[in-house]
């Protein structure tokens, strides 16, 4: 699936783009089933469904309503739709997983990160390790362009080379804030390169990369799906942060009954109460008051 001089790139950027990957069915039927949830969002004033740790599954900017739908994310469409399994449990998009870390490939969790025009959602600079730590560094973030992406409908941005270290600090005092601190922000925002692309391409990103990104400016959407995968011979060592009735299906060869460590010193995230990260990151939304 991939070739010498895209892992070359993987390994030493960090991130691969790999275009042209998701077949237009799969697609078109990723895309009507999140067309369905935003209309559905129009019905909602607070955000709605359950996952398995009792959180909203579907979380909406401040400022949602039923004329400006501001769906901002669903957390593990995999759990209620077969258009997202049927492109995260097995296709191209898992064969490049494979050529990068497998044989021995391990689903973890899933998401959907919607900026629509309007929108003034952003992802401020992070790490995905940091979210869910394990006990080694195979461990991919494989993103799906759903719509066309660039710099002005809010692409995602990373900093070049920044898995080979450091492994920054997520917490602000005793508070885990899912971000790092405001100078490396600045560093990040002068100096990440956007991830530019068709819908249909694929990006593969080393869980330890910096990325973040602006919000939307353009009147075009902005949707991608989002999916950790590790092989499988790599353990959480918490809880995840988003679990899925999938999380640890076997998506490419077979389980492992050994667990590979790698040596260092790890931070543990602290479960944030927030439906979605993007609260944990200090953005509003409009959450039951439950806490
Ligand atoms: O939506 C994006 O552009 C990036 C999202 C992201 O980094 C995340 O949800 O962890």
């Amino acid at each position: 699936m991939l070739n010498n001089s895209q892992k070359e790139s993987y390994r030493q950027d960090g991130f691969v783009v790999v275009p042209n990957t998701i077949s237009i069915e799969n697609l078109k039927a990723m895309t009507i089933e999140l067309d369905n949830w935003i209309e559905e969002s129009k019905r909602h004033t607070e955000n709605y469904g359950e996952t398995l740790n009792g959180k909203a599954r579907f979380d909406l900017e401040a400022g949602h309503c039923s004329e400006t739908p501001k769906l901002r994310r669903v957390a593990n469409p995999v759990d209620i739709s077969k258009a997202f399994r049927d492109v995260l449990f097995k296709g191209p998009a898992i064969d490049a997983v494979v050529d990068l870390i497998g044989p021995n490939v391990k689903f973890h969790h899933c998401k959907l990160n919607i900026k629509l025009p309007g929108m003034k959602t952003r992802v401020d600079y992070h790490q995905d390790h940091p979210f869910d730590v394990h006990t080694n560094d195979d461990h991919i973030t494989l993103l799906v362009l759903l719509d066309d992406m660039n710099e002005n409908n809010g692409c995602l941005r990373v900093l070049k080379g920044s898995h080979l270290g450091p492994r920054y600090s997520h917490y602000e005092g005793d508070e885990f804030v899912g971000k790092v601190n405001r100078k490396i922000q600045q560093k990040c925002q002068q100096e990440a390169v956007n991830i530019e692309g068709r819908a249909g391409d694929i990006c593969l990103m080393s869980t330890w990369c910096l990325h973040g990104g602006t919000e939307n400016s353009s009147n075009n959407p902005r949707r991608m799906l989002i999916c950790d995968l590790t092989s499988s011979d790599n353990y959480p060592l918490m809880e995840p942060m988003v679990p899925s009735v999938y999380t640890g299906k076997i998506v490419a060869g077979k389980v492992s009954r050994n667990v590979r460590f790698r040596e260092g010193v790890i931070e543990l995230p602290k479960h944030y109460k927030s439906d979605s990260f993007f609260g944990a990151q200090g953005q509003k939304g409009v959450q039951k008051e439950t806490m």
